[in-house]
């Protein structure tokens, strides 16, 4: 019945119909006299018992975690002889660029406890899935992230002076100082805003990923894109994750879920966030290809996206989750004392034993790629650019305030005129009570 479907889309859509959707609605659905298995439409190839078992998480298998080099930098796999098919200047930009988020975070952090900005975020000790993972997408690929994930837009092209204009919330602002700080977003490469509502990306990079997948069908001389879409262990109880992933399934699309699991959603441990094996094990339930990676190795990170990347564009795609585990070295936000609910030892003992940054520049130095006056020199040098940027940004203009009636809707309305004329005549009436000088044109903008 739903075959009919197809018969009335282009020959191109007949030839990428993925594989499994045909195996499945070709299957006779009537239940063969003497077959050992069922023929509900619901569970195909499901074996007929007499035992009455029920099955428990505890006697499944954990899935394991892929890892290509362990906390000494060393690598693990026996056969390997490089830890990547990329070459040493590539893994040296990943290295500096998970060291230019944890010197920005660093700084940031404090400049915030000092009240020269309102809110931060840091991702310290997920430096390593940000970028890893964000090495193994192309600049055409979209991203929906979270908010941890600086070190995507940095790996993604990000400059300095996007992250001040943002989190300063000035003139040069791509988000027109609209959203609290943090809440990055870019045209291109294709970083949709990020959001504070948890989840709400999930289901939203299903439906990018299946246009994109019927842009490629419509178009198969565009390079294949997929959509990343990133999100903490707290985040998937949302129901947006369940939605998010069994529409992605469904319906065949290129989305690549990347979940960081580092232990909290600010005081929630995960042993209160959930009872089964993780998130990875959930993947398998929406009948999604899963694997879970240690966040802290780079090299696990990016091979285990590549490989995600590749199946995702299979058979005219499919969804693929990625689970990456690490420890929230830091505390939630600036409004969190994390020492309030987890004890400081526990911390220092993460900080201590092993780290994404830490672990990449052993493997460095063990290859004769960095040392000590390399490290010293480039952090240095990374200071001084995030504190020029950071001054700049401080110093610049805020948007017109006419910007805040603007992009409410596609045009402005209107009562959103009257609003702002209202606006301008109290500013001018209270001049002194209103300081405007700091936003560009003042109230002529109004
Ligand atoms: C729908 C919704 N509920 C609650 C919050 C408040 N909140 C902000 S961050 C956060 C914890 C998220 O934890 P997780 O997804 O594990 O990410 P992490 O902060 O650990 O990176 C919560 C509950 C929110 N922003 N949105």
């Amino acid at each position: 019945m739903s075959l009919s479907l197809f018969g009335r889309l282009p020959r191109a859509v007949r030839v990428l119909r993925p594989a499994r959707i045909t195996a499945r609605w070709s299957s006779s659905l009537s239940q063969r006299p003497g077959s050992d298995r069922v023929q509900f439409p619901g569970a195909v190839n499901s074996k007929f018992t007499t035992d009455m078992a029920f099955m428990k998480p505890s006697d499944m298998p954990y899935i394991p975690t892929y890892r290509v080099m362990d906390s000494d930098g060393a690598l693990v796999g026996t056969d390997k002889k490089r830890p990547v098919d990329v070459s040493d200047q590539e893994i040296l930009t990943w290295y500096r660029n998970m060291l230019t988020v944890s010197v920005m975070d660093g700084i940031m952090f404090e400049a915030q406890r000092q009240g020269r900005l309102s809110f931060y975020m840091v991702s310290a000790g997920e430096e390593g899935i940000s970028v890893g993972s964000a090495a193994a997408l192309t600049p055409d690929d979209t991203v929906f992230a979270q908010y941890r994930e600086a070190g995507v837009f940095q790996q993604r092209g990000f400059t300095l002076k996007d992250f001040m204009s943002q989190l300063f919330a000035n003139k040069n602002d791509s988000g027109k100082g609209r959203n609290m700080p943090v809440h990055y977003g870019s045209s291109y490469p294709r970083n949709h805003t990020i959001s504070s509502p948890l989840a709400t990306q999930i289901p939203q990079a299903s439906g990018a990923a299946y246009a994109l997948k019927l842009q490629a069908l419509q178009n198969p001389n565009v390079p294949s894109r997929i959509v990343a879409c990133y999100f903490g262990e707290g985040a998937a109880s949302e129901g947006d994750f369940h939605a998010g992933l069994n529409i992605a399934a469904t319906r065949s699309c290129p989305v690549v879920f990347i979940c960081r699991n580092n232990g909290y959603a600010i005081s929630t441990p995960t042993l209160e966030q959930y009872r089964g094996d993780g998130i990875a094990s959930r993947g398998l339930g929406y009948g999604i290809d899963t694997i879970r990676v240690d966040g802290n190795d780079i090299f696990a990170v990016y091979e285990a996206t590549r490989e995600a990347r590749r199946i995702a564009l299979e058979g005219g795609g499919r969804p693929v989750l990625v689970e990456a585990m690490s420890y929230r070295v830091s505390h939630h936000s600036t409004s969190d004392d994390s020492f309030a609910y987890r004890a400081r030892v526990e911390v220092e003992d993460w900080k201590r034993r092993d780290n994404p940054i830490i672990r990449l520049r052993k493997w460095l130095e063990n290859q004769g790629l960095w040392n000590e006056d390399l490290e010293r020199d480039t952090r240095s040098q990374m200071r001084k650019s995030v504190l020029q940027e950071f001054g700049a940004a401080e110093r610049e203009k805020k948007p017109p305030i006419r910007v805040a009636f603007e992009d409410v809707y596609e045009e402005v309305t209107e009562e959103q005129q009257a609003q702002m004329k209202e606006l301008r005549r109290i500013l001018e009436t209270y001049p002194e009570e209103y300081d405007v000088r700091q936003f560009e044109d003042g109230v002529n903008s109004l």
